[in-house]
């Protein structure tokens, strides 16, 4: 599924990123832990090089921890030396704390060069990701407050905005950025999944088929489980739409004359995972 939607606030991000990477300490990098490797934007590798990274992988409360556990390795290595890397759940009062410790050792150097002045350091953190993966509402879990702006949605943030989270911690919350060309199907496939990707350029028909194999190859019980029974002829898109059609049917989505709302159907599936209600998944 081609998936192409890159627009003009994204790129001024991007460049806003750029400009901005040269006055942080830190980068705050946000994943969500249900597709935590589609969270990996190329575009950001080159704006953050050199620099020391926390990667806060969010939403563990809607993940698959033993599929996510393996890749947690990988995902620092990809970083350096200077990375580390913190599980959160951002809608939880209080979870983000744990952060503040971990700035501070990254930025242990510069906290022991200012002491040793006699001055007070104020740790500057870039918080960066994908759209909708949290890092509006990690900035708020911080400061315990709403002082920026969250959303159910992809692009809600729109613009930079400096928010101080502690007398010495101050985080630029930063719109949700993908890259130009998401040429990786699979990738392209996940961030539509998790709503990354605006709705009003999803074909939900072609992405629920897309979704259907998805599962039935890795997790073949999560739809049976909410549906009931299903039986799949085969993988393709003619074999996943009976699929789809006896999902309609167990959801009561067909009319009296036998028409099946697919629209309805595709939604909900796609509804009900970002709601979790097909268990906890992590797709890799
Ligand atoms: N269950 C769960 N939901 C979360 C978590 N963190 C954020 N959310 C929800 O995810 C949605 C997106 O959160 P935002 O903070 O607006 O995401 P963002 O990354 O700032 O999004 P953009 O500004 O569009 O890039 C909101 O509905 C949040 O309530 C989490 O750890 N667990
Ligand atoms: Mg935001």
């Amino acid at each position: 599924m081609v998936i192409n939607w890159f627009p003009g606030h994204m790129t001024k991000a991007l460049r806003t990123m750029q400009a901005e990477v040269k006055n942080v300490d830190c980068v705050v990098y946000v994943l969500d832990a249900r597709a935590p490797l589609a969270c990996l934007n190329p575009e950001f590798d080159k704006i953050i090089a050199g620099k020391a990274v926390l990667v806060a992988v969010n939403k563990i409360d809607l993940c698959d921890f033993e599929k996510l556990e393996p890749v947690l390795p990988q995902i620092k290595a990809r970083f350096g030396e200077n990375a580390d890397l913190v599980l959160l759940n951002s809608t939880l009062s209080g979870s983000g704390k744990k952060i503040f410790e971990k700035i501070e050792h990254l930025c242990h150097e510069k906290i022991a060069r200012n002491q040793a002045k006699g001055i007070s350091t104020i740790i500057r953190a870039m918080v960066i990701g994908v759209p909708n993966c949290g890092k509006s509402t990690l900035i708020n879990n911080l400061c315990g407050k709403a002082k920026t702006i969250t959303g159910d949605k992809a692009g809600v943030t729109r613009g930079k905005q400096w928010v101080a989270v502690s007398k010495n911690v101050h985080l630029l919350d930063t719109p949700g950025t993908l890259y130009p060309n998401l040429a990786d199907e699979k990738t392209a496939r996940y961030l539509a999944y998790v709503g990354s990707i605006k709705t009003e350029v999803l074909d939900f028909g072609e992405l629920a088929i897309c979704f259907v194999r998805d599962m039935l190859a890795q997790y073949p019980n999560a739809l049976s489980d909410r549906y009931g029974a299903l039986t799949a002829q085969g993988t393709d898109n003619f074999a996943l739409a009976g699929v789809l059609e006896q999902i309609a049917t167990a959801r009561h989505f067909v009319s009296k004359g036998g028409e099946v709302d697919y629209d309805r159907t595709c939604f909900a599936i796609l509804d009900d995972f970002r709601k979790s209600r097909l268990g906890k998944i992590t797709l890799l």
